[in-house]
Formats: C-alpha cells, sequence, structure tokens
C-alpha cells in the first residue's frame, strides 16, 4: 500500500468536470485567392470545438487546415469526426482543471491527430484560464512579450498586384516582412518574382520565401543560391525531405526554415541532432497542442536552432491560441506570421484583434481573451443561417 500522503490520488472531487463537447465547421471567404504551391485557397474553413465544463465554463478551441487535405492528414472534417466520435467520450466527466492530465489521457487512447488535439488543448485551457482569472500565456509559464511582430504572406500570383499589395500594408503599418508563396511556376518565372518585390521594397521590407516542398534537391541548389543574390533573407522548407534539408543547410547565404518537416517534440529533435534547418517555424495546431509548441521552442533553442511563430491560417481563435504560445517563448528572432484573421473578409469576434504598428497585440483578459461573436459564427457555420437564406431566394 501506498502510505506516502503526496503520492496518494486526489480524494476531493475536481472543482470542474466536463460535461460536453461540441464541434462545428464555420466557412468563411477569404480576401482573394491565396496561391500556395499545395493549393489555391478561395476560402478557409474553421472546426471550432466548445468544452462545456460543470461549473458554467465554456472553452473555446479551433482546428484549421490548408486547403482540406492538401497540406497534411487532417481535414477540419476529420477533426470534426474524430473529436465527436473519439475525444468527447474519453473526456466526458473528466476533470477539465488538469489540462496536462487530460491531454495525457487522450494521448494514450488516441494516435496522430495532432491538429484535433490541438484544438481541444486550446479549448481547455481557454476554460481554465477563463476559471482561474488568467491569460492563457500565463498557464504556460507567463508572456515574456505582450506584441508579436507578424509577417504578412503575398500569394495572389501575381507580381505587381503583390507589390500593390505590400505597399498597402507598409502604409498601413501592419507589416514589413512579407514572405513570398513559390514553387507552383518554373524556377526563373519564381526568382525574377522575388527579385521584382525585392527591387520595388528595397530596405523597407523584407522578403522571405516558402516553397512548401515543391522543389526537388537540385532545383533547391541553384534556387537558394538565386534567391541569396537578390535579396531575399529566408527560405521555407523548399524540399520535402529533412535530409535533404540537412544537406542545403548553410551553403547558401540565406537562413533554411523547416516547416512541413516538423510534426511535434519528436521531428524537432531528429532536426536538431543533425543540424538540420537554421530556424524552426514552429506551428500549434503542427506541434500537436501548445505545450508541445513550447517543447519543440525549447529543442531548438538547445540545438542552436533560431525560430519563428508559424500560421496554418487559422482564424482569431487558433490565431491568438498561437500568440499566447509564442508569447512564452524565450527567443523568437524571425517574429510570426499570425495574419491569418485578416486574410478572411468576415470578423467571427466581438472585439477584433488589435494589429498596429507591424504587430499583434496580445488580449489581456483570461483564457484566450477573446469572445467569439456567437450570431456570426451562427450565420457562417455549415449548413448553418447563410444556407437557410441562400436558400430561399
Ligand atoms: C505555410 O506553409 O507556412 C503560412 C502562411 C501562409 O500564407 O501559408 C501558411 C502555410
Ligand atoms: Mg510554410
Amino acid at each position: 500500500m501506498n502510505t506516502n500522503p503526496n503520492l496518494r490520488e486526489p480524494i476531493t472531487t475536481p472543482a470542474a468536470v466536463v460535461e460536453r463537447v461540441e464541434t462545428m465547421l464555420v466557412d468563411l471567404p477569404t480576401i482573394r485567392p491565396h496561391k500556395l504551391s499545395v493549393a489555391t485557397m478561395d476560402g478557409q474553413t474553421l472546426m471550432l470545438v466548445k468544452v462545456y465544463c460543470s461549473d458554467g465554463v465554456v472553452g473555446i478551441g479551433e482546428g484549421t487546415t490548408i486547403g482540406g487535405l492538401a497540406y497534411g492528414g487532417e481535414s477540419p472534417e476529420s477533426m470534426k469526426l474524430a473529436i465527436d466520435t473519439y475525444f468527447a467520450p474519453i473526456m466526458a466527466a473528466q476533470d477539465a482543471t488538469r489540462v496536462q492530465a487530460m491531454m495525457a489521457r487522450i494521448g494514450k487512447m488516441i494516435k496522430d491527430n495532432r491538429f484535433a488535439k490541438s484544438a481541444v488543448e486550446t479549448a481547455l485551457l481557454d476554460a481554465h484560464g477563463k476559471r482561474l482569472g488568467l491569460p492563457v500565456s500565463e498557464l504556460l509559464g507567463g508572456r515574456r512579450r505582450e506584441r508579436l511582430p507578424v509577417a504578412w504572406t503575398l500569394a495572389s500570383g501575381d507580381t505587381a498586384k503583390d507589390i500593390a499589395e505590400a505597399e498597402r500594408m507598409l502604409a498601413l503599418r501592419r507589416h514589413k516582412i512579407f514572405k513570398l508563396k513559390i514553387g507552383a511556376k518554373p524556377l526563373e518565372e519564381d526568382i525574377a518574382h522575388v527579385a521584382a518585390i525585392k527591387r520595388a521594397l528595397s530596405d523597407r521590407g523584407a522578403v522571405r520565401v516558402d516553397v512548401n516542398m515543391a522543389w526537388s534537391e537540385t532545383q533547391a541548389t541553384y534556387g537558394m543560391s538565386a534567391l541569396a543574390d537578390v535579396g531575399c533573407e529566408l527560405v521555407e522548407q523548399p524540399v520535402a525531405s529533412a535530409a535533404a534539408l540537412a544537406r542545403l543547410v548553410r551553403r547558401f547565404p540565406i537562413a533554411l526554415m523547416a516547416d512541413e518537416s516538423l510534426h511535434g517534440p519528436e521531428s524537432a529533435f531528429d532536426i536538431a541532432k543533425i543540424g538540420g534547418a537554421d530556424v524552426f517555424a514552429v506551428k500549434v495546431e503542427q506541434s500537436g497542442g501548445l505545450f508541445n509548441a513550447q517543447r519543440v521552442g525549447a529543442i531548438a533553442d538547445a540545438a542552436g536552432i533560431e525560430l519563428y511563430g508559424g500560421t496554418m491560417l487559422e482564424s482569431a481563435v487558433g490565431t491568438i491560441a498561437s500568440a499566447h504560445t509564442f508569447a512564452t517563448f524565450a527567443n523568437l528572432q524571425w517574429g510570426t506570421e499570425l495574419f491569418g484573421p485578416l486574410l478572411l473578409t468576415e470578423e467571427i469576434l466581438l472585439q477584433p484583434l488589435s494589429y498596429r504598428d507591424f504587430e499583434l497585440v496580445l488580449p489581456d483578459g483570461p483564457g484566450l481573451g477573446i469572445e467569439l461573436d456567437e450570431d456570426r459564427v451562427k450565420y457562417f457555420v455549415r449548413d448553418g443561417a447563410r444556407k437557410s437564406i441562400h436558400a430561399a431566394r
């Protein structure tokens, strides 16, 4: 028998248990087609999850992908199905105040499904923060910064339009770091596109590219050298394999960032072991949640790899969950790209997130510090009010 009082199971009943888990798909248009080498997005589908607790607190979380299944193995629809069918019964009646223990319980019974886990963990942390009156960043150990620099992605597919868009962002003082999506066109065309944008912006704007794995290793060898020559400062995931990334790193005077190769702490450790990248694009969903994203950050720090706060183009819910996480990072040398809500035509919060002076300002309120505009969400929810209004016309 265990007689050590410190090791005993708590005998008190939890202050709050999970009563109900609700999921929904919300379809929102984008402000313009967003062209990546893997997909062209005309809209974004959010999978929102709400965790209802017995103390009356409700937490929200988000799971979002890029182009359905074009980016990875989970889609908003598959997340909804997984949470409704498998996560919810595991969470029911469990202590809602022990978030890490709940995630460990889920992890034991559910393999993979990193994006769905991230959405659920976000909702649990939002609820617990509201319960304790603390922002999520404080539950994660405490924020080190109140604002995060935010890059903008130029991905209209047209050089002149991209330059005009960049000029608008500079004039608005919203963004001065620009990430260009390339890899869908022939390499020479892509290089000319990047060169023209860098020439137009000069030192008023930093230019980086994301190839989304579209190049072969030989294309990347030529491409990285040419990109460095035209003043591009960083290239993100030019090739698919982590081994090829490791062979390319530090051969050219341009930083190399891993994105798709990162699937949480284990993959981060594998890449760090071989010094396979200069920078990690940490994504909360891709890492499998907020705590795992912090672990990826710690591994990068230990290996001398620099950090960047990535996005899966989430709406305000997932974006602010990422912001709370990145605000706790010891290092964030390359800033973030937490612009997801700005790519959508519709606002789903009562009080929009604050972007100013090239930065996203972290909210101070408890939990995620945001409030959903429930009427807007009801309108845009799949098969919801918008559909019935259109059908009645
Ligand atoms: C990616 O691959 O990084 C981030 C910004 C953007 O436009 O797309 C995403 C995905
Ligand atoms: Mg990327």
